[in-house]
């Protein structure tokens, strides 16, 4: 704190030094210094694993951007996103608030309504408050409307409503239809003559699909994603028309890019916040033929690579605009990697030694460590001093540690301010953290890690992760055993009991109901 404190000490004293002996213009840019506060931005992965950049131990790819931040700022080893899917993880890091308190937070599809009260406090909205232009470019994935949506019109409540002056999204996911870009609630580049129709229960007469026309195919599913075809990819759900505003997969990339440099560019001279949700490296896997075969490793490599290469332009487009110093940055990742999440795009077999879970258990979908444990950096060149730390921090707590960066009175009802630990200037962290796995929750607390019983499958074959399901409880000690393969529960029934109870304080006994993960 104390050095932000002292700066806006210094720009207040400028002010009273320039309002005395200095024009009127002087005096209103100095006025307009005086509130100058740092932007926000908020770098986010789609399923990018713990151990898929090269600052978190990988030796197969190398991802020199994403490194810098980590190597320029705070890296944090012990970092998580609530949730080890997107959606509930999204709605964490908005919202200050545990997602497993919202029955609907869960892998949502394309027509799903918006899962964010419109009153609920957001990251966006308390910045609103505090003067900050806020926009999202990326990924969604947090339901749109508020019931059935009619993608003619403006679609609505959306990242507008919830606290966004500015968005630009995919609505879901890359893999699940509406395949189209939507602006402020408009489709992109749509032909009012050529309407768009979504389903997620049945086919449009006449539209093939992967299931019924694979010959139509380029990429091949392996498990779901048989349904609409777009650009050659078979998708999730059904869709019919909006042939202009169909999205193109190998662009998306450099097209998000370019509209996150131009929100920058056009709010470089107030505070801004600004979501840069990239859609990599979560399926289809679909790289820019500049990134093509470059990793050795098949296209989710080459989309780490893409990636980090955007990042890399968006760092630079930071710096010459001028904002570098005045910029706080937070990447990180929605949940942990999965390789095979239901297409055959090579990930498996062109692996090689690549781990991207690092050394940790399970991965997407999981209980266990990778699937919520992930990549997890500040950056504010000239701020923050470069360091490692192994505090307990996680992605809810944003909310909180923002407001109070900014001089904002608002929490989040799951958010703790963990500002001094995002800054470097602390290695405390949480305590506690409660997390979420498709509609299953389990909890850490200092170096263990605790899992209840539930019933189901240990792996998801599919996508050949554990997921955590026992008949038993599961307990690790994370310090010596990161890799969770000694279950102590037994030998060390008071410290289970311990965190039983401190559980079950913030969750209640009820594990709620359990999602339909339909991945097998
Ligand atoms: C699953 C999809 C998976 C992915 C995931 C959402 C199937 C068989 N699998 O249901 O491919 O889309 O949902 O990923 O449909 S997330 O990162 O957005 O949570
Ligand atoms: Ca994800």
């Amino acid at each position: 704190m104390k050095i932000i404190k002292k700066s806006l000490f210094h720009s207040a004293l400028v002010v009273l030094l320039m309002l005395g002996c200095k024009s009127k213009a002087e005096k209103e840019v100095a006025v307009v210094e005086s509130s100058k506060k740092p932007n926000i931005v908020f770098i986010y992965m789609d399923d990018l694993g713990y151990g898929d950049m090269s600052a978190y131990g990988a030796t197969e790819i190398s991802t020199p951007n994403m490194d810098a931040l980590a190597t320029g700022g705070v890296q944090f080893t012990n970092g998580y996103a609530t949730s080890a899917t997107c959606t509930p993880s999204r709605y964490a890091i908005l919202t200050g608030r545990y997602p497993w308190r919202n029955k609907d937070a869960k892998i949502l599809p394309g027509t799903a309504p918006l899962i964010i009260d419109t009153t609920q406090i957001t990251v966006p909205k308390m910045l609103q408050e505090k003067g900050y232009a806020t926009g999202i470019v990326g990924k969604w994935h947090l339901g749109l409307g508020s019931g059935m949506v009619n993608w003619n019109e403006r679609v609505s409540p959306g990242p507008n409503e919830v606290g966004f002056d500015y968005s630009y999204i995919l609505a879901a996911t890359q893999d699940r239809v509406p395949t189209v870009y939507i602006a402020d609630g408009y489709v992109d580049g749509l032909d009012p003559n050529d309407p768009i129709e979504v389903s997620y229960k049945e086919n449009f007469e006449g539209e093939p699909t992967g299931l019924d026309n694979p010959e139509l195919t380029t990429m091949k599913w392996h498990h779901g994603h048989n349904n609409s075809i777009v650009n050659g990819v078979p998708r999730i759900g059904f869709m019919k028309g909006g042939e202009a505003a169909k999205w193109s997969d190998v662009d998306m990339a450099d097209h998000f890019l370019a509209k996150a440099q131009q929100y920058v560019k056009e709010h470089k001279n107030k505070p801004f916040f600004l979501y840069y949700a990239l859609q990599q490296p979560h399926v289809p896997r679909t790289p820019h033929p500049r990134f093509t075969g470059k990793s050795g490793m098949g296209p989710r490599g080459d989309v780490i690579l893409e990636a980090d290469w955007m990042i890399g332009e968006f760092m630079k487009t930071l710096d010459e605009e001028g904002i570098l110093e005045n910029t706080l940055i937070f990447f990180s990742s929605d949940n942990g990697p999965v390789v095979n999440d239901g297409y055959y795009d090579d990930a498996v077999e062109k692996l090689g030694n690549h781990t991207p879970a690092g050394i940790l258990r399970g991965g997407k979908y999981s209980l266990f460590e990778a699937g919520t444990k992930v990549p997890f950096i500040t950056y504010w060149k000239g701020t923050i001093a470069p360091g490692k730390s192994n505090a307990m921090v996680c992605q809810v707590d944003l909310l909180t540690s923002i407001a109070a960066l900014v001089g904002s009175d608002k929490t989040g009802e799951d958010s703790e301010n963990l500002l001094d630990e995002f800054l470097g200037k602390s290695q405390n962290g949480r305590d506690q953290l409660v997390l979420e796995a498709t509609s299953r929750t389990a909890f850490r607390k200092g170096k263990w890690a605790m899992i209840p019983p539930y019933k189901g499958p240990a792996v998801i074959k599919s996508v050949n992760i554990e997921i955590g399901n026992s008949e038993e409880y599961q307990l690790y000690d994370l310090e010596n055993d990161p890799s969770q393969k000694d279950n102590l529960a037994k030998s060390n029934p008071d410290k289970l009991q311990e965190l039983v109870a401190d559980f079950e304080k913030i969750r209640g006994t009820g594990t709620g109901e359990i999602e339909d993960l339909e991945l097998k």
